[in-house]
């Protein structure tokens, strides 16, 4: 029986392995075209990634409060249905463009490249993807962001990045939201949850804030205002070098 079943599994394996070297690959040199956009405008654009109501929609609409007026944001937002989310971000008045995935669990480069011809986002301005609620898909799909941040909340358990670390290995920044709800929970308190998510990836630039309350959004909102500013200021330095005349 195995005998005669191990042939036409072993063909079914590699079909399916290369399809999905095919999406992977695709997704890669759309993910390219979209990085040379970004760097050509001077674009920063972040990658928020977390579970399901984990609060990226909540940081986003805090973040925009505050910095609103200082720096031009943009945000594209991914959700399988509804624009609830866009709905959230529209009403700050900042413009947003939603992608619905339908049956797919994950935000791809091509579409974000469709929602860029919409939005346009014009130079020097930061552009936030706030992907699909989901700590597996996203981090396989390179969009061309400078930064991948993932969000993971205080009641989500302790054991989250090591469960999922592929996520955690990926992301540059890692905020960890909802620090108004510790004194309600169980358990070690934030300190496993830090130490797991170093323990998977130690260059991990983290965050520990309340989005909903305030606490600890200084911080991230100075570092997101520097870098926004250090992208559009370094490459205009570097751009401005290649404009000088004489130099081909
Ligand atoms: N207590 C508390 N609730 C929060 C915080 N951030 C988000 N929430 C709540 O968590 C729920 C999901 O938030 P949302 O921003 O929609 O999460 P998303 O699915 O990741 O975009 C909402 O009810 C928010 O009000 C926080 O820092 N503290
Ligand atoms: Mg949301």
């Amino acid at each position: 029986m195995c005998n005669t079943h191990e042939h036409p599994h072993h063909h079914n394996e590699q079909a399916v392995l290369s399809i999905e070297q095919d999406i992977l690959h695709r997704n890669n040199l759309l993910a390219e075209r979209n990085r040379g956009y970004f760097e050509a405008k001077r674009i920063l654009a972040l990658n928020l990634m977390s579970s399901p109501g984990s609060g990226k929609t909540s940081l986003l609409e805090e973040t925009i409060r505050r910095l609103n007026g200082r720096l031009a944001m943009y945000v594209i937002e991914g959700d399988q249905q509804t624009s609830n989310d866009a709905n959230r971000i529209a009403a700050l008045s900042v413009p947003v463009f939603q992608v619905n995935t339908g049956t797919g669990c994950h935000l791809e480069a091509g579409m974000i490249n469709h929602a860029l011809k919409h939005l346009a986002p014009p130079e020097g301005s930061l552009l936030f993807i706030e992907n699909v609620g989901n700590l597996i898909c996203p981090a396989m799909f390179d969009l061309g962001e400078a930064y991948k941040v993932v969000v993971v909340s205080t009641t989500e358990g302790d054991d989250k990045p090591l469960k999922y670390p592929h996520i955690f290995w990926e992301a540059n920044v890692c905020i960890i939201n909802k620090t108004d709800l510790l004194p309600y929970l169980d358990g070690a308190g934030i300190q496993t949850l830090r130490e797991n998510a170093l323990k998977v990836n130690p260059q991990l630039q983290l965050f520990e804030l309340s989005a909903t309350k305030g606490a600890g959004m200084d911080a991230w909102c100075d570092w997101l205002y520097n870098i926004s500013k250090s992208t559009s200021l370094i490459t205009s330095f570097l751009n401005s070098k290649y404009d000088k005349p004489g130099i081909n």
